[in-house]
């Protein structure tokens, strides 16, 4: 039997890893090949499970990230691959997360060589969260810590993608380009947008190079990546919504995302990633945030009046993982007040990412 070929993406919370898997599958679904997908979070109850289930076969590793969770990966992986015999399984780590290459890639590669064939190891950056941290700029809205775990993710790569290259001018693009060759000199770099399609064949053709890659182990303290990581509040909750009188999908969830926002603002807490989606009969609404300064985004829209809906919310954000669901809690239950909605929460978890404990560390690559 032939080995499945196992994509993996990095890359900071909020880069578009979700998009350019999603964008991936579909190239090669279109290709008559077959893909399975896996999420990965602290917590389950995840956007991007339910947005990987709405393309192809995919599966979630929760309560914890891929390198502490290596079994859980290895399973999913293994019954996916019996249910739909993929040729490619693509994996998306929690954009919180580094060291991948020695705790996940190595391991693939060591212990599993007949089973799967790991691809280069890409990680995705949002470029202007990649500006302001690679300039120094307050580091980005973070703590240095933090600014440490992405720089981390940038040391293992075998490329560096910069995505929403629909968003940069000429300009920014030099920019970026000289502060990335400054300071990762050796890595491949990629400009792209997962939203257009623009420069992702390029992206793909790297990562269908045979040969050696996943070999950049970084040395990692893991005092500063698990503080770095704790920093960050997390909150995944649900909720079940019905109406009287109908409501649009699209106009309730960015609804209920500014708001959460607009008291995000006034705390002045730093957003790494605040996602809704909102399922309904008629179809399927998702908005994001990715920073404090930016603006919520539609990425999925339904514009279709319903009367019933499911709300997932997934929060990152650097603060107080209590006060983060008070937040979130009090600016969504008075939107959907607002809108005639009555929410019924389903389930909620908050809490802050416990330190990683990988399940296998390679400190030399194969
Ligand atoms: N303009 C633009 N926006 C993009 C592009 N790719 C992704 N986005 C947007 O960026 C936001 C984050 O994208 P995701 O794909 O969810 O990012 P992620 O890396 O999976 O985030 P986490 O799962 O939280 O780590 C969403 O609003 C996307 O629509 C792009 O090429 N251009
Ligand atoms: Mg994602």
């Amino acid at each position: 039997m032939r080995p499945v070929r196992f994509v993996m993406v990095g890359g900071f919370l909020g880069a578009g890893k979700t998009t350019t898997l999603l964008g991936l599958a579909r190239h090669y679904i279109q290709q008559g090949r077959r893909v399975a997908l896996i999420a990965n979070d602290q917590a389950d109850h995840l956007v991007d499970t339910a947005l990987f289930r709405s393309l192809a076969a995919a599966s979630e590793v929760a309560g914890g990230c891929f390198c502490c969770r290596l079994n859980d990966l290895i399973r999913v992986a293994e019954q996916l691959t019996a249910q739909q015999w993929p040729d490619i399984i693509f994996a998306e780590p929690v954009g919180s997360c580094t060291d991948l290459v020695a705790t996940v890639i190595q391991p693939l590669k060591r212990f599993y060589p007949a089973q799967y064939q790991v691809a280069p190891y890409v990680v995705l950056l949002d470029p202007h969260r990649a500006r302001r941290i690679l300039s120094g700029e307050r580091f980005g809205g973070f703590s240095p810590k933090v600014a440490y775990i992405f720089h981390k993710q940038l040391e293992e790569a075998d490329a560096v993608a910069v995505n929403k290259l629909d968003l940069l001018s000429d300009a920014d693009v030099q920019e970026l380009r000289q502060l990335l060759q400054r300071q990762y000199p050796e890595k491949h770099l990629f400009f792209f947008s997962a939203r257009t399609g623009q420069g992702l064949e390029e992206l793909i053709r790297f990562q269908e190079l045979p040969g050696r890659y996943g070999t950049h182990i970084a040395e990692v303290d893991y005092d500063i990546y698990a503080e770095g990581e704790a920093e960050l509040g997390w909150l995944n909750a649900i909720a079940e919504l019905r109406a009287e009188l109908a409501f649009i999908p699209d106009v309730l969830l960015t609804a209920v995302l500014n708001r959460i926002h607009e008291a995000l603002q006034v705390s002045g807490a730093e957003v790494a990633h605040l996602k809704g989606l909102l399922h309904t009969t008629q179809g399927s609404s998702a908005a994001n945030l990715v920073q404090l300064h930016g603006r919520v985004e539609l990425s999925r829209c339904c514009a279709q009046p319903t009367q019933w809906g499911q709300v997932i919310l997934n929060a990152r954000v650097a603060c107080d993982p209590e006060l983060l669901w008070q937040t979130v809690r009090q600016a969504t239950e008075a939107v959907f007040r607002e809108h005639g909605v009555t929410a019924h929460w389903l389930t909620y978890q908050r809490f802050r990412p416990a330190r990683p404990v990988p399940i296998h560390r390679f400190a030399e690559a194969t």
